[in-house]
């Protein structure tokens, strides 16, 4: 082999060490490039104390979930049941740069104000119980008033309607959460007169304060027969109280169902308890929805409510069996076949529902493992009972439907269950005597919805004497148009100053808006602010209001619902004032939890979607954003 000269030698040597750098500098770009696609994120977890074993479990959970994300990391405070040091914690996460904080709060009116503050820098996820206004990201939570009215059906059937006295435990005293809890078991007891819940006593969640105080109060009670504690640690105390005493003849039930040593599917297990009702921590949903948010997902729900389920002694084996992922079997096998979705949409109402039925179209269109089977009602309720009878003989997965009316459908929803199809409620919500009849509900607040647009007349009153409405309502007993009559009242009632002076129903169209603002302005009245439950009867009343030879927005001032493209068209003409958003792009969330009912995935039992208020005002720099 010849060998090469020196000056050969030194064009080798320069050829290979520009390769040399080349790769480098490839290896270094492609390094940076993964990590610039998994940015690190920092989640703070404050906790408002770790005795609790609910609490406990929640972190548990969180790591379990955050351990699927290696650019994921947590760090976690300890409250110890102290308000101001949970204040303290929480400023001392946002000194280490956290990214999102999750929340569980001590107390919801002390703790609000800081996760007021930290929402105006970084996404705030609050799990369990609640703070006062909506400044969040997202709340993830339990129906406390479901689960009350669950304990409430529990201790009737174990008392079986003899004669008895029940001490109640709650949690905390003031809490909203307890309040509804206690509530929901006092609104099903009234239905059983022989039972008396006069005793109650607080434990502050704690097992030992469960059972001294029940311990103090149980030797002059001869007549208690049942003690429902509102979580399974005070439960185990009231335990720890009865078997001390010797009485031998009252039951214990609690809330929380943790599938922990001595957690309450464990007592009811052991015969400790008579049974427990579950309110899942949140943990798992918390990080998947943090990641969500971190990774700027497009639809982000503004409250996650979990489903709470009854555990007997007769029921605990099966339930165990049921969640034990190995003998989960999936209902369908999601990478062989199709999930095959009904839809009965409501019909042509208004440009809200355009967008809705569109974006469920379009949801199901974009994804390949959705059989998509749309049928129209038309504005008939007895059609959309038809329809889905129709899905039941097909046997669909899964049914999604916007009940057109609250009432009158217990029967159809029973042959659904029956038949094993998993009901998504879309929108609007239903009336029946049995919540299981429906899985899950995605849709908007309404009565928030309606407190909102009462807040802004009461923030905008018109004149300074006293303000005259006429309310136009949509659909009678539809829920949008009882629940935003509900907020507005209640909103309206604690200001003086205001009234309404008429309230007719109309149907979310644009002629029934137009023919109801005609009827009150030839009686003679004209009203200072008209409030109208959708965009299209504004669009129709804001005619009414031109023919009459006034000016809508000036004269008048009309507020509605829904922020669709023609309310900011009306908006940046001067003729609407002011409109509430009602966001009708529930397709993805729909066909998300679709495809998860269809694997026998249990998802929360409300979707509750975020939603804002747009003004004359700032119609002009939103309009380019709005999607609908
Ligand atoms: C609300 C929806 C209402 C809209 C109307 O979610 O049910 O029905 O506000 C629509 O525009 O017709």
């Amino acid at each position: 082999m010849r060998v090469p000269s020196k000056k050969g030698f030194i064009w080798l040597l320069i050829y290979s060490l520009i390769g040399l750098v080349v790769v480098m500098l490839v290896a270094s770009l492609l390094h940076l490039k993964a990590v610039k696609d998994e940015p690190d994120f920092l989640i703070g977890i404050s906790q408002p104390n770790l005795n609790e074993p609910r609490q406990l479990l929640m972190n548990n959970e969180i790591r379990k979930e955050a351990e699927k994300h290696k650019n994921v990391k947590l760090i976690f405070t300890d409250a110890a049941e102290n308000s101001e040091k949970q204040v303290h914690d929480v400023q001392k996460l946002m000194k280490y740069g956290i990214d999102l904080l999750i929340i569980s709060l001590n107390d919801s009116e002390k703790l609000t104000p800081i996760v007021t503050e930290v929402y105006k820098e970084i996404p705030v996820i609050v799990l369990g119980r609640g703070v006062t206004g909506y400044d969040y990201s997202l709340f993830i939570g339990s129906d406390n008033l479901s689960i009350g009215k669950k304990s409430g059906k529990l201790a009737a059937d174990l008392l079986g309607g003899a004669p008895a006295d029940i001490v109640e435990i709650k949690g905390a005293v003031s809490s909203r959460s307890v309040e509804e809890t206690s509530r929901g078991f006092r609104d099903y007891l009234s239905n059983s007169p022989s039972i008396k819940a006069d005793k109650v006593i607080v434990g502050d969640w704690q097992r030992d304060r469960a059972e001294d105080e029940l311990s103090r109060i149980l030797p002059s009670s001869p007549g208690v027969k049942l003690v429902f504690a509102h979580s399974d640690a005070m439960a185990l105390g009231a335990y720890r109280a009865i078997d001390a005493l010797g009485l031998h003849d009252v039951q214990i039930i609690g809330i929380d169902g943790l599938d922990t040593l001595n957690g309450g599917f464990d007592l009811v297990k052991q015969g400790v308890l008579s049974g427990t009702v579950t309110s899942p921590t949140g943990g798992r949903e918390s990080i998947q929805y943090a990641l969500d948010i971190l990774n700027r997902e497009k639809v982000i729900p503004k409250k996650i409510i979990l489903g709470s389920h009854l555990i007997t002694q007769k029921n605990a084996r099966e339930v165990e069996a049921a969640s034990d992922p190995g003998q989960m079997t999936s209902r369908m096998d999601v990478n062989t076949r199709k999930t095959k979705l009904g839809v009965a949409v409501v019909g042509s109402e208004s440009s809200w529902r355009a967008a809705n039925t569109e974006s469920i179209k379009n949801a199901a269109g974009q994804d390949l493992n959705i059989d998509l089977i749309m049928q129209n009602a038309e504005g008939s309720q007895d059609k959309q009972i038809e329809i889905i009878r129709n899905f039941i003989k097909q046997k669909v997965d899964v049914i999604a439907f916007t009940p057109i009316v609250e009432t009158g459908w217990d029967n159809v929803l029973a042959e659904a269950k029956a038949a094993g199809i998993p009901v998504i409620l879309t929108d609007r919500k239903v009336k029946v005597e049995d919540d299981s009849l429906w899985t899950t509900f995605i849709g908007s607040d309404f009565v928030e919805e309606g407190r909102r647009a009462a807040r802004w007349v009461v923030e905008h009153k018109p004149v300074a004497g006293e303000t005259k409405i006429v309310e136009l309502q949509g659909t009678a007993g539809s829920a949008p148009a009882i629940e935003r009559r509900q907020g507005f009242d209640e909103v309206l009632s604690q200001n003086a100053g205001f009234r309404v002076i008429a309230s007719e129903i109309g149907d979310f169209t644009t002629e029934s808006g137009q023919q109801l603002m005609s009827k009150v302005l030839q009686q003679g009245t004209v009203p200072q602010v008209v409030f109208a439950h959708n965009d299209d009867m504004a669009l129709g009343a804001i005619k009414a209001i031109e023919q009459a030879g006034l000016k809508p927005g000036k004269d008048v001032v009309v507020i509605s619902v829904d922020a669709t493209k023609l309310a900011f068209q009306a908006m940046l003409a001067g003729k609407l004032n002011m409109s509430v958003e009602c966001n009708p792009l529930l397709g993805p969330q729909i066909i998300k939890a679709a495809k998860e009912l269809a694997t026998g995935k249990e998802i929360p039992v409300n979707i509750i979607t975020a939603e804002s208020i747009f003004s004359q005002e700032t119609a002009k720099r939103d309009v380019s954003t709005r999607k609908y």
